[in-house]
């Protein structure tokens, strides 16, 4: 059984910054001023900042991972419902906006100098596999954190480049087994399982887990639109 894997734990203030380089911090900021830029770099330098760990309702309770000898790299099966879309990983984007008092636009590159997490977990497909799997990835907490989120935010909505649309309770996507994931089995991400960036979680099924994720909106609703499949049926709160 081995716990998350963290390759940075104590990340300093001064590490945190020449892993993020300055310039490319200004980019997290939408080139505005520095004030907040201190903000941004406590937000992350501590795994949360106050307004954050308020939202959070739900202990939480780490999923126990596996070894590396049960990683299953032919179990993972290709589930995409709609083509696979091409994404130019140079003018990719991660958008962060909604309830927040800092919206963010996260290149790759930005994504890639944030504290890396690893984890092995079991991806469990409503259709009837599952498959043991190592993903690589950004907590998605981190992400929250730096966008600073009003008090008010209770869901969390992920469109993807392919046309597919989810939404999470905060509690579960704030969980520190939930990451945005751009590595697998120890291998950058193939795109058909959501290169650049998509959803990797323990405690959700696998329709909740978002490939290809271009945009997270931070709200205190939820639509009618739920997600693509829950909008069909299928069960919302999709934990395991
Ligand atoms: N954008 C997008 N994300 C998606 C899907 C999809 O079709 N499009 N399929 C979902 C389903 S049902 C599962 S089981 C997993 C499959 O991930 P994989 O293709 O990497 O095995 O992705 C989920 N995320
Ligand atoms: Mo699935």
């Amino acid at each position: 059984m081995s716990l998350i894997h963290i390759r940075h734990p104590q990340i300093s203030r001064r590490r945190f910054l020449q892993l993020s380089g300055i310039s490319s911090m200004s980019l997290l900021l939408g080139g505005c001023g520095t004030p907040v830029f201190e903000d941004l770099v406590g937000a992350v330098s501590q795994p949360l900042n106050q307004k954050v760990e308020k939202l959070i309702f739900n202990p939480e309770k780490l999923v126990p991972e596996f070894s590396f000898q049960e990683i299953q790299p032919e179990a993972l099966i290709v589930n995409s419902f709609r083509s696979t879309p091409i994404i130019d990983i140079e003018k990719y984007r991660l958008i962060v906006d909604g309830e927040v008092n800092q919206p963010l636009n996260i290149s790759m590159a930005e994504m890639q100098n944030l504290p890396l997490t690893s984890m092995i977990i079991r991806h469990i497909c409503v259709e009837g596999w599952a498959a043991i799997v190592q993903w690589g990835g950004v907590r998605l907490r981190d992400i929250i954190a730096l966008a600073q989120p009003k008090s008010t935010v209770k869901y969390a909505y992920f469109k993807s480049a392919d046309g597919y649309y989810e939404s999470w309770d905060i509690a579960s996507a704030l969980h520190p087994q939930t990451l945005l994931a751009y590595e697998k089995n120890g291998e950058p991400l193939p795109v058909e399982n959501g290169a650049p960036l998509r959803l990797a979680s323990p405690i959700k099924l696998g329709y909740k887990q978002s490939k290809w994720v271009t945009q997270i909106t931070l709200t205190s609703s939820l639509s009618i639109f739920k997600g693509y499949w829950e909008d069909q049926g299928y069960e919302w709160f999709a934990g395991i």
